[in-house]
């Protein structure tokens, strides 16, 4: 007997019923690991080393097309040792960002994420900025946020208080907790937020303990954790790989590498979500296309003047919002000019054929 809603399966995940019905020796399967040309995938009984097939990476236009960690798919069991991945089911949510350094173009994170576990170190100084830039591509995605403060041992409670008073001012409507791995009732506490069959992804910089939170909850050492001092200045991850992992319970956690960039590609509707007091004063602004900056009748503006809002918060909307168009333009030039050198070698193909 399968057991698919063990691994996160539910009613969502099936084809629209207008989509051509597909081979009947296809089965649902989750993707749980991903390679550079392999998966592993668990179909219910077993994982399953998987390849996808030719047709579904030449038909991928994007990054997007294609099977990431946490994806429904359906696939074709041959053996043990091998599944085929014919086609990705219907996404529930996803979490991307853009790639780091100067290109452009997205990054799959994790599929089918219901709740991002945002890990922020309280021994690091307190950056709202940062967990902004995290909660939008959260919010982007379709996924819950949960922010938890970490490594609750190094500091006094004072500072625990302070801390955690001004994020959560600063971001009321977003849940926080903290912990220590080094305390069993903290530890014990965090499995309240954990619900069997759900999907949770962690997030956070490189060193926060996010791999020792996972391994943590399995009770094992089974995942590399290395300590602050270790890593080197060529600025290696400890954990590299993202990995889909059932806990004792049965939720569904992917633990995935700290990222140093967090840029985003049109992530308008994620910005609009974390910055949505902001956003909702800009309909009262005078004009439609107010870009808050230097218009007359600004309601943005005058909140900030009345101090409503708080300057740092505002700037980094603004900084956000400048990102993402930027980015978004240029994503959109480069589809173009690919688009174009495509149809140009199919014509050229052409040429040669027709002259043979
Ligand atoms: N004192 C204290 N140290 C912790 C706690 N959690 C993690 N650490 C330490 O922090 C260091 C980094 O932990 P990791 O779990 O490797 O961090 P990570 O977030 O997985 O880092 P990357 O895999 O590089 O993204 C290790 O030395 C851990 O032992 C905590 O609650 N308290
Ligand atoms: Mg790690
Ligand atoms: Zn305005």
């Amino acid at each position: 007997m399968t057991d698919l809603s063990a691994l996160g399966f539910d009613d969502s995940y099936r084809l629209p019923v207008d989509a051509p019905a597909p081979d009947p020796a296809w089965v649902p399967a989750r993707i749980l690991t991903r390679g550079r040309d392999s998966f592993l995938i668990h179909d219910g009984h077993r994982a399953i080393p998987a390849e996808m097939t030719g047709k579904l990476a030449y038909a991928a236009t994007s990054a997007l097309d294609l099977p990431a960690v946490g994806d429904w798919a359906l696939v074709q069991v041959c053996d043990p040792s091998l599944a085929i991945i014919h086609q990705l089911l219907p996404r529930k949510s996803l979490l991307q960002r853009k790639t780091a350094g100067k290109k452009i173009a997205r990054q799959l994170i994790a599929a089918n994420i219901d709740t991002a576990l945002i890990v922020q170190s309280l021994d690091r100084d307190l950056n709202l900025r940062r967990l902004e830039r995290y909660l939008v591509m959260v919010h982007q995605g379709g996924i819950q946020p949960l922010v938890l403060y970490s490594k609750r041992d190094l500091v006094s409670a004072d500072a625990l208080a302070a801390h955690m008073r001004t994020a959560q001012q600063a971001l009321p409507r977003v849940p926080m907790d903290s912990f220590s791995n080094q305390s069993p009732a903290e530890m014990a506490h965090l499995w309240s937020h954990l619900a069997p069959g759900r999907t949770y992804c962690l997030l956070g910089s490189s060193g926060v303990g996010k791999t020792s939170l996972l391994n943590r909850l399995l009770g094992t050492d089974a995942h590399a954790v290395r300590s602050v001092r270790e890593r080197d200045s060529k600025g290696r991850h400890t954990t590299t790989a993202r990995e889909l992992i059932r806990l004792p319970g049965g939720a569904l956690l992917i633990d995935t590498p700290g990222m140093r960039e967090l840029g985003h590609i049109d992530a308008g509707k994620g910005i609009a979500a974390v910055f949505d007091e902001i956003d909702a004063l800009g309909e009262q602004c005078r004009y439609g296309d107010c870009t808050h900056t230097v218009e007359s009748g600004c309601a943005v503006r005058a909140a900030l003047d009345a101090g409503v809002i708080q300057l740092k918060r505002y700037e980094n909307y603004l900084k956000l919002q400048r990102e993402t168009a930027h980015h978004e333009a240029s994503y959109l030039e480069k589809r173009r000019r690919d688009k174009r050198f495509g149809k140009m070698v199919k014509a050229v193909m052409q040429n040669k054929r027709n002259r043979r």
